[in-house]
């Protein structure tokens, strides 16, 4: 483990290969219930660059009226499916915190895609950390501090990846720069997946 800033705990290759084949067959089980969304800026309708899907009992969701976490997919109406029972022990080896997480938001980047600098300030629990996994292409992740406009660094986040943010992290800005299409073979085909996984509520 690396601590790349306080708060901040990299896990280069967390995940093995033959378990990074695992995650991607459980997330094909996922996606067949849950499909991946395009979502859209609040106000604007502005579609992201990025696709989405969840699992767990509790979703994060972005359209026209807002960002927000819910317990229905928008297009299906449907719960989320469960969450795989591996991505739930990665939070509990990683987390360090007490209960189990209530979101784990699925992204898609294809080549192209990219995520702005945001901060994630939907969860009425900023106790818990976040844990983010990364499968597939490599990609450029920028951290912040916690006000909008001071200094960035970036890490290369590959396949197998993880990191936690919490405390003094919980509230940085973060976002991908750009993905590196081809740098990997795991999904059979160009792009990223990146898992986060979220405790929602306050326990
Ligand atoms: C630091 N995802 O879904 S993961 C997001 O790679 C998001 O898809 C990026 O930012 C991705 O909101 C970055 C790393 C990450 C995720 C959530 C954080 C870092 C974070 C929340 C607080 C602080
Ligand atoms: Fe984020």
């Amino acid at each position: 483990m690396i601590s790349v800033a306080p708060g901040i705990a990299y896990h280069p290759g967390y995940w093995r290969a033959a378990e990074q084949v695992a995650l991607v067959e459980e997330l094909r089980a996922v996606l067949k219930s849950a499909p991946l969304f395009t979502p859209a800026m609040p106000r604007t309708g502005k579609p992201f660059s990025v696709r989405m899907t969840n699992c767990g009992p509790l979703g994060w969701v972005s359209d026209r009226e807002g960002y927000r976490y819910q317990a229905r997919h928008p297009l299906t109406g449907e719960a989320w499916p469960a969450m795989p029972a591996m991505l739930r022990d990665g939070w509990r080896a990683l987390s360090g915190y007490a209960h189990d997480p209530e979101a784990c938001l699925i992204n898609y980047y294809n080549g192209d895609a990219k995520m702005g600098l945001h901060q994630d300030r939907d969860e009425e629990d900023f106790d818990a950390p976040i844990v983010s996994f990364s499968l597939g292409d490599t990609a450029v992740f920028r951290i912040g501090g916690t006000e909008r406009g001071g200094k960035t660094t970036s890490l290369k986040l590959h396949s197998g990846d993880a990191l936690v943010f919490g405390g003094p992290a919980r509230l940085v800005y973060h976002g991908i720069d750009r993905i590196f299409a081809g740098t990997s073979t795991l999904l059979g085909r160009e792009g990223r997946v990146n898992l986060t996984l979220r405790r929602v509520t306050k326990p």
